[in-house]
């Protein structure tokens, strides 16, 4: 399976994260593909290839060009304010101020454009991101044209990204933009599974009213989990999207084999569905040692969930997006391409 993977993710090198209260280093570290890499080098499993750059306009089907261009210049802007920290969010257009004004100063527009203040925004971001996107363009490329399974190493991750929103680690939707990408070049039908810790809330609200891209998510309930006001098992699609979104929340302590319920259920509506091509936002962090999260999943659980997702015998793109356990990051997203392959 080839990987494509640059170095370019490390110009996302945020320095903060407001968490419990405090501003942390960012769980969301560059290390995280390192572990990565050293892991395929020394299970010698794949082919690392750099990204080529791809020519697409599935960007601007996927995210608002108001948004796109905050993205690039709220950096500066923050800067320009004279503010000495990181650019992060501090006020929202909330229940009880339904205004439809998009704000002129940046602190205004960070929240307009924000969904979850422990992002921050640095210098870099921007240009991480849409490096992080090339790479999950570059697998659609390789999917499309015949291979069957393909390993986006992205970074940024894109998952909780909405259409004009960045968040959770995320600023643009990454698999989204590689399923719609999909769907330009002739693919009818694509499926999207999320085995991310948490919702795939961006990717839910992108395609919810379509019928064309299949959207499921198994996750934290967001009753107790990011991000917390999305993800609801009663979410099933609306107008010609109804019938096209499965969430399966899954309370803490959820082991593997629990996990692998919900897992075949959303098996099954792929092949229902019958999607053409299959992209599995693969977050790792239902791993039981994920310092953020609550599921309680081994090292081999992913060697097994690959097997399954196998066995739907669809092309197969693998777009990365969380896991936090740094140290055993690379084994558990090697164990499920290495599941996938077997
Ligand atoms: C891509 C991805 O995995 N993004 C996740 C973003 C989660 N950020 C908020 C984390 C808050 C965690 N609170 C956990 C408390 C448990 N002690
Ligand atoms: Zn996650």
């Amino acid at each position: 399976m080839k990987v494509v993977y640059t170095e370019a993710h490390r110009k996302r090198a945020s320095k903060t994260e407001l968490y419990g209260g405090e501003l942390v280093s960012p769980f969301e570290c560059p290390e995280r593909m390192d572990y990565i890499l050293d892991r395929l080098n020394k299970t010698g499993f794949g082919e690392v290839i750099s990204p080529h750059e791809v020519q697409s306009t599935a960007l601007y089907k996927i995210h608002d060009k108001d948004y796109l261009s905050f993205l690039k210049s709220a950096w500066d802007e923050w800067k320009t304010a004279g503010f000495k920290g990181e650019a992060i969010a501090t006020v929202w257009q909330s229940r009880s101020m339904p205004s439809s004004y998009i704000p002129d100063f940046i602190e205004g527009k960070m929240g307009y454009y924000c969904l979850a203040a422990e992002t921050s925004i640095s210098n870099g971001t921007a240009d991480a991101a849409w490096e992080s996107l090339n790479v999950a363009l570059c697998g659609a490329e390789h999917i499309l044209s015949g291979d069957v399974s393909a390993f986006s190493l992205c970074r940024p991750p894109g998952h909780h990204a909405s259409n004009d929103q960045f968040g959770g680690y995320c600023f643009i939707n990454n698999a989204s933009v590689a399923a719609q990408h999909m769907r330009d070049k002739g693919l009818d039908k694509v499926a999207v599974l999320d085995v991310d810790f948490h919702h795939g809330n961006g990717t839910q609200a992108i395609f919810y009213n379509r019928s064309d891209v299949l959207f499921l998510s198994l996750h934290g309930d967001p009753m107790h989990a990011f991000p917390h006001f999305l993800g609801h098992a009663d979410e099933v699609g609306y107008s010609e999207g109804e019938g096209f979104n499965f969430n399966y929340p899954m309370p803490a302590g959820t082991s593997f084999s629990k996990w692998s319920e919900s897992l075949e259920l959303a098996l099954q509506q792929i092949s229902k569905f019958g999607a053409d091509a299959l992209i599995v936002s693969l977050g790792v962090d239902t791993f039981e040692k994920d310092p953020i999260s609550f599921f309680k999943l081994a090292s081999d659980d992913f060697i097994k969930m690959g097997a399954r997702i196998a066995s739907l015998k669809l092309p197969t793109l693998f777009v990365m997006e969380g896991g936090y356990a740094v140290k055993e990051i690379g084994i558990n997203t090697v164990n499920v391409l290495m599941g996938f392959e077997a």
